[in-house]
């Protein structure tokens, strides 16, 4: 039989090689987690590449995949390596993304020429929904998503992550949007892609990453874990084939620090535009100076956020199993 599918293959100039050789590997922890319909929760890892600086970045992505087991869902890292897609990461993997240089930033755009050389790199929001999806992953925890840039009115800088929620049927858990961009155009266009985005808890506020409040209502809400599960079986039971997007506010403790980070990135915002800073480039550049602008008080804030992401979305992957068992 084999041999048919193969002559039938090669006759339309397709090669099996490719096919036998899957661009995609599954750490055996995350393939046998979803065998088993357990809970399963996939990271970004743009963040280590290009949004923290070495050891933070490691660091974090450590203690962000431990949470996301003692709350009882296994950790997907998504990341490319050497032409690879990763979907869960080792621990030598995890190392050699923190430590490199020259990585690429991955989104949608980047992925087949990042597997075509064999080049390595960080995937973005947009990326890792890609990857998750396509391994069967319905949960996914970042710190915050990218979005409409300020003046992207008539720059078109509009990040790639929300036409990928437009299109991807993901659940991305989130501190919202930073306020590096504009919050009311981002929430305007997940409305036109037909994004459901919802804040996690009982504020009616969309949270703005560093402060729980951005000055624009959020659509949704959800109350808890098990209503974020509900919302996700949902839209799955509709066959939406779009993505959610879960808003968790900064917890009251960290809270106090926003409106220190909050200057720093209006400071941060008129260097990047007086240099001239754009593309994919805009986004690491101001992450980088509010983090030296705050003397690293944004990068702590940073962690502490993607941490409590982490748990919120490791319950919300358990409540989604448990729903669907
Ligand atoms: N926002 C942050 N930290 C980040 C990013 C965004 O607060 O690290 C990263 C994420 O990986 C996101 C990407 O998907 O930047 C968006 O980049 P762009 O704006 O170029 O689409
Ligand atoms: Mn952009």
């Amino acid at each position: 039989m084999l041999w048919r599918w193969t002559s039938i293959l090669q006759r339309h100039g397709v090669s099996t090689l490719r096919i036998r050789h899957s661009v995609f590997k599954v750490h055996p922890s995350v393939s046998e987690a979803l065998a088993e319909n357990k809970p399963v929760v996939a990271l970004e890892s743009t963040i280590i590449t290009h949004g923290m600086p070495y050891p933070h970045n490691l660091n974090t992505a450590k203690e962000v995949e431990a949470i996301v087991r003692a709350q009882g869902s296994t950790p997907a890292t998504v990341g490319i390596l050497n032409g690879r897609v990763h979907v869960g990461l080792s621990e030598e993997d995890l190392d050699f993304l923190s430590r490199g240089s020259g990585l690429l930033k991955v989104s949608r755009r980047d992925l087949a020429y990042a597997v075509s050389k064999g080049l390595s790199g960080g995937t973005t929001v947009s990326g890792t929904m890609i990857a998750a999806h396509r391994v069967g992953i319905s949960v996914f925890v970042t710190g915050g998503i990218g979005g409409v840039h300020r003046n992207g009115e008539s720059t078109m800088d509009i990040s790639a992550d929300l036409t990928e929620l437009g299109r991807t049927p993901i659940a991305v858990v989130s501190a919202g949007v930073k306020s590096i961009l504009d919050i009311g155009r981002t929430l305007e266009f997940l409305e036109t892609h037909g994004v459901c985005v919802a804040t996690f808890g009982r504020s009616r506020h969309f949270p703005a990453f560093f402060t729980p409040h951005s000055g624009f209502a959020s659509p949704y809400n959800v109350a808890n874990s098990q209503e974020a599960a509900e919302l996700i079986d949902s839209a799955s039971c509709l066959g939406l084939q779009s993505g959610l997007l879960v808003a968790v506010p900064i917890p009251k403790e960290h809270a106090a620090q926003g409106q220190e980070i909050e200057d720093a990135v209006q400071a941060a915002m008129k260097e990047a535009s007086m240099k001239d800073i754009r593309g994919k480039d805009v986004t690491p550049f101001i992450l980088q100076r509010v983090s030296e602008l705050t003397q690293g008080r944004s990068l702590q804030a940073n962690m502490a956020l993607i941490l409590n992401n982490a748990k919120v979305g490791s319950q919300i992957a358990c409540a989604l199993s448990d729903l669907r068992r």
